[in-house]
């Protein structure tokens, strides 16, 4: 009796248990390992490392200068050149969709097309308009990770027209970042993953307050730099400094020394440092889709305080790996602030091993093709 085996360990009706040929085609704005992949590289990482554990066999298509997640037999690196897209999130809402000279982007997709009759799927992170629309006037079976929510009138568009014609093709990665975008059936919903052998748990409870992700407005540090100063504390800060501007006029508005920029740490080294807060503050201004600085304290056993908007409001466990507070609402953030101590470490550290490991990010993205694999009809392909 298949008893309590999760959607994943299910196969549907009549499809076999062979491994998988899939290509995997990156983000068109940076190089995997720059950085300026932000989330994405995360995610493709953890999903590249995952699927190959599941046995499958991967094509990587992602900009030159791009380094694979995994040495291994099984993934095949193709690097592409050409310019970098410009990114969504710094464009205005209602801005064109825009292709460079010598782009990378269509590059990515006359390899991965030219990859495509040798397997059995490709599955698109990039957030652009262009994978999207050639999906579905090409045989090749293309799946796309939604990595934001809705930041842009175009893009809102095309993936609402892709999901009237096979929503199936379409993942994302929390409910709330799906519920930005017009589908017509429930949206198939991933979460997220990590390699939590690179998280160490640390239980001290006596450790200052932490703040991670890209220093920019829609991040709201300015909120968790204001916490602290009410509460006379230090924040630690860590992540890349996007916009100088900003970081200027946050660490202005608190009295000197509040703020102690940390900088981008990689893994290793984040980890250990991050380990060490009494709390994570996460102040988000937009519809972030997942929150990995969230899964990744939580991997720590830091607990969260957060703004109960988007995707980390989401992840939080209200009471069990942190507290849930209204947007914006910067008392209720420093009264939650107060009570951190009454949140079980190892409960933070529990949640992401069951709900945000690699492995089970990989079986639920394995679901999600195989299921999209299958014809609509049920009938055997
Ligand atoms: N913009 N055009 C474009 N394409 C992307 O793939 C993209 C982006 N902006 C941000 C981004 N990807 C990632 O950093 C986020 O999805 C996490």
């Amino acid at each position: 009796m298949a008893l309590g085996l999760d959607h994943a360990s299910r196969r549907p009706e009549g499809m076999t248990d062979r491994a998988l040929n899939l290509v995997l085609v990156s983000t068109p704005v940076g190089q995997l390992g720059s950085g300026r992949g932000g989330g994405v590289e995360l995610t493709l990482a953890s999903l590249v490392k995952g699927l190959v554990q599941r046995g499958h066999r991967l094509h990587l298509v992602a900009p030159e200068g791009s380094c694979s997640p995994v040495a291994d037999g099984r993934v095949t690196l193709h690097p592409v050149p050409g310019v970098d897209q410009p990114s969504w999130q710094h464009a205005d809402r209602n801005a064109p969709m825009q292709i460079p000279g010598n782009a990378v982007l269509p590059r990515l997709w006359d390899h991965a097309l030219d990859l495509a009759s040798d397997v059995d799927a490709l599955i698109n992170f990039g957030y652009d308009w262009l994978p999207l629309w050639l999906t579905r006037h090409v045989d090749a079976r293309i799946f796309h990770l939604v990595s934001m929510g809705s930041v842009s009138a175009v893009m809102d568009q095309a993936v609402a027209d892709l999901a009237r014609w096979d929503q199936r093709r379409l993942a994302f990665h929390t409910r709330r970042q799906a519920d930005d975008f017009a589908l017509v059936e429930p949206p198939e919903v991933v979460g997220n993953g990590f390699d939590l052998s690179r998280y160490d748990l640390q239980l001290s409870m006596d450790g200052p307050l932490g703040w991670a992700g890209r220093v920019a407005p829609e991040k709201g540090l300015e909120d968790a730099a204001a916490v602290a100063a009410l509460l006379g504390e230090r924040l630690r800060v860590w992540g890349l400094v996007e916009d100088h501007d900003y970081a200027k006029r946050v660490e202005s508005a608190v009295p000197a020394g509040t703020i102690e920029w940390c900088g981008f740490k990689p893994t290793a080294e984040l980890q250990r440092e991050l380990g060490g807060c009494r709390a994570l503050l996460n102040t988000p201004k937009w519809n972030e889709a997942y929150g990995n600085v969230v899964v990744e304290a939580l991997a720590c056993g830091v607990p969260v305080i957060a703004y109960d908007r988007g995707g980390p409001g989401e992840i939080i466990q209200d009471g069990e790996t942190g507290w849930l507070v209204p947007p914006d609402d910067r008392e209720a953030l420093a009264e939650a602030t107060v009570r951190v101590a009454a949140i079980d470490r190892q409960a933070c550290r529990r949640w992401v091993e069951r709900c945000a490991s690699q492995e089970g990010l990989a079986a639920r993205v394995e679901a999600w093709i195989r299921r999209g694999l299958t014809p609509a009809d049920g009938t055997i392909s």
